[in-house]
């Protein structure tokens, strides 16, 4: 069985030509080629996914049903020996958003399923019992996994590690992946975390608690020697990179204290844009405490701040996970924010709707929404929020439905500061003064997350106020590259967005590796056939209640400004923003509804899909 035709797998180079196709409810296993047309068009990582989504659910599918396949997908660049390569995008129909889901974790198990023979695992079916899979060179293993259920993610990594060797790679659960919740995510490494709209609970919802990968095999390669030179070119551009130095001190932490600055930090569900303990929360002090510093595979610029926490354990953290779990929530002691990251990671809950959820808790108990109470900055009811949210316990059960369905629940006005877009919740960014990057999170393919146009800090030093179609070119220009680049070929963008490695590197990885030569504007145009892709699908799961209200930021950005800080009293425009969202569309060839013309599709090479839509 082969998907694609023209050129066969056996031919291809960079690609090993092959999913794992996992049955969990029969059992079974197959291997299955891919011809070059399929590489070719959808790349890898997202490409893969969604192309896989597109084809293989029917519409309307439950997330939590055997037929929505959880896909673990790398790209041609994912685990060779290049800058930042150990990345892998987990993806499915997203039980939070009902739309597509997918998410980018850095972990041995990308690299390992591309050295065991395969480009992407594909997962359908469910298990009756608790299963994992073991996957050692190519060879497949489902196993019973009756010992691990209940336990934390990172327990079980342990274990699993224990009794399969070090060097296996791991993807897997925790608690919250088993119960469901709407926001578990697929932990690896020790707290590398993917998949924010509920990839983890899929994962749950299939009893599979981990994937082991361990391979050995050569991926085969276009040309070896040429690709150990850029290679070696490459790690040595990335470490000559001035900024290089103070990236591995602090990495994403040093944020915190940008954001503060330029009046962007959530604060107290997004009301504030400034927190008066922002700087004990930040990258200078944790510079201070930091114990030890981890890594994806591939990376010579591994960004992993690792603290003690309160009750001493250790603790990887980053930008979001800090700010979620810390100013949004009103608590400023970083050992405190550490634990309750640590929980996350260990529960297998994505911090920042963690964090929304917990915040949109805070606020309601405020209002007198709850019956239960919960205070702002109060660490030991976040502490016991986060485990009520794991193990789905009182006001915890409502709010790991996540933020969109809860204010449904509980009424009032609660809609208009529930942090969401299409259900996904808000990242670390406060936009109440910052339009581009609302639009961004407006139009992003998952819901609102920052990874596709992280646009903000261009904006401000562009100038914050403006409406204008530069700042619509600029979320395009991002989402192609960040969006469509580097989640199909899989590789981390740090290296390029935080320390100015060049985008020209890619094209030469590519070419290197698969002897496809294809120019940036080329593979951004591959990028924006996943955009359409991606937004057929949004559009074919919401039929008749799809419209561009879906691309909105909640009420709170137009209508209630912050009260303290830079930017007291701004707030967005809601006429403004409308137009952007126009110019928008029409750049990529959308309806006002932000549904592709058939046109696009078509001048994309999706023309099933432009049958499907039926679009004029
Ligand atoms: C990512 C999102 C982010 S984005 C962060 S911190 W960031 C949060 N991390 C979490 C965590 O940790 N634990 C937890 N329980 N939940 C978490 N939720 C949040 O998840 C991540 C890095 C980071 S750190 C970022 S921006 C970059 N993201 C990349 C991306 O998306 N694509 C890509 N090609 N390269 C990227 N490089 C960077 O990787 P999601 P990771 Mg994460 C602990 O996955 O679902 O996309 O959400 O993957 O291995 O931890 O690396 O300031
Ligand atoms: Fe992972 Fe950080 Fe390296 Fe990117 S820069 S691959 S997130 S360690």
């Amino acid at each position: 069985m082969a998907i694609g035709f023209g050129v066969e797998a056996s031919v291809m180079k960079g690609w090993n030509g092959r999913l794992l196709r996992l049955d969990l409810s029969r059992e079974k296993f197959v291997s299955q080629e891919f011809g070059a047309d399929f590489a070719l068009k959808f790349v890898g990582g997202r490409g893969f996914a969604a192309k896989i989504l597109w084809d293989e659910t029917n519409p309307g599918v439950d997330a939590f049903s055997p037929e929505n396949p959880l896909i673990m997908a790398a790209g041609p660049l994912t685990g060779l020996p290049l800058p930042s390569s150990g990345k892998i995008v987990v993806a499915a129909k997203s039980p939070l958003t009902g739309g597509y889901g997918d998410g980018n974790l850095g972990s041995w198990a990308a690299v390992n399923l591309r050295r065991s023979g395969y480009d992407a695992l594909v997962v359908t079916g469910a298990a009756r019992e608790p299963k994992y899979v073991l996957i050692v060179d190519g060879r497949v293993e489902i196993r019973d996994a009756e010992d691990y259920w209940g336990l934390g993610a990172l327990e079980t990594e342990r274990r699993l590690r224990e009794k399969h060797g070090k060097t296996v790679g791991m993807l897997g659960i925790g608690p919250g992946g088993e119960n469901r919740v709407r926001f578990a995510t697929v932990v690896s490494q020790e707290g590398r975390s993917g998949g924010r709209p509920g990839i983890g609970a899929v994962m749950g919802s299939k009893k599979l608690k981990a994937v082991v990968i361990e391979g050995r095999k050569e991926i085969p390669l276009a040309d070896e020697q040429r690709l150990k030179e850029v290679a070696a070119e490459g790690y040595k551009a990335v470490l000559d990179k001035p900024n290089y130095g103070f990236w591995k001190r602090q990495g994403t932490m040093a944020t915190v204290e940008w954001s503060q600055a330029n009046s962007v930090l959530p604060t107290f569900n997004f009301r504030e844009c400034v927190f008066e303990e922002a700087l004990s929360i930040g990258g200078e002090f944790m510079e201070k405490v930091k114990v030890a510093q981890r890594g994806c595979p591939q990376c010579n610029m591994t960004c992993g701040n690792v603290i003690e926490d309160v009750e001493g354990n250790e603790s990887e953290l980053d930008y979001e996970n800090v700010v979620m779990l810390g100013s949004n929530i009103g608590v400023g002691n970083l050992r405190h924010v550490a634990h309750l990251n640590r929980l996350a990671d260990d529960y297998g809950l994505d911090t920042i709707s963690l964090g929304n959820a917990i915040g949109f808790a805070m606020e309601a108990s405020e209002k007198k929404l709850t019956k239960e109470k919960v205070e702002w900055g109060n660490y030991d009811d976040a502490k016991r929020l986060i485990e009520d949210v794991a193990y789905g316990r009182g006001l915890g059960r409502l709010i790991g439905k996540g933020t969109r369905a809860a204010s449904e629940e509980i009424g009032g006005d609660s809609e208009k500061w529930a942090m969401n877009i299409k259900g996904l919740e808000i990242s670390a960014y406060n936009c109440h003064s910052a339009p581009a990057m609302a639009l961004a999170f407006g139009t992003s393919p998952i819901g609102a997350h920052h990874k596709d146009a992280w646009v903000i800090s261009w904006e401000i030093s562009y100038g914050r106020e403006g409406y204008g179609p530069e700042k619509v070119s600029k979320v395009i220009e991002f989402q192609r590259i960040r969006g469509g680049a580097f989640e199909s070929l899989v590789t981390c963008r740090f290296p390029w967005i935080e320390l100015g490695f060049e985008l020209d590197w890619y094209p030469k990885f590519l070419e290197a590796a698969t002897g496809v030569k294809l120019s940036l504007d080329e593979i951004y145009t591959l990028g924006d056939r996943i955009y359409s892709l991606i937004r057929a699908f949004w559009v074919r799961e919401y039929g008749s209640s799809w419209s561009r209200r879906m691309d909105y930021p909640p009420a709170r950005w137009f209508e209630e400004p912050p009260s303290k800080g830079a930017q007291k009293g701004v707030k967005l425009d809601p006429q403004q923003y409308d137009r952007l969202l126009d110019e928008y569309y029409e750049k990529r060839g959308w309806d006002r509804n932000g549904v592709p013309y058939s046109a696009t599709l078509q001048r994309l090479g999706l023309e099933d899909v432009a049958r499907a839509l039926g679009k004029p």
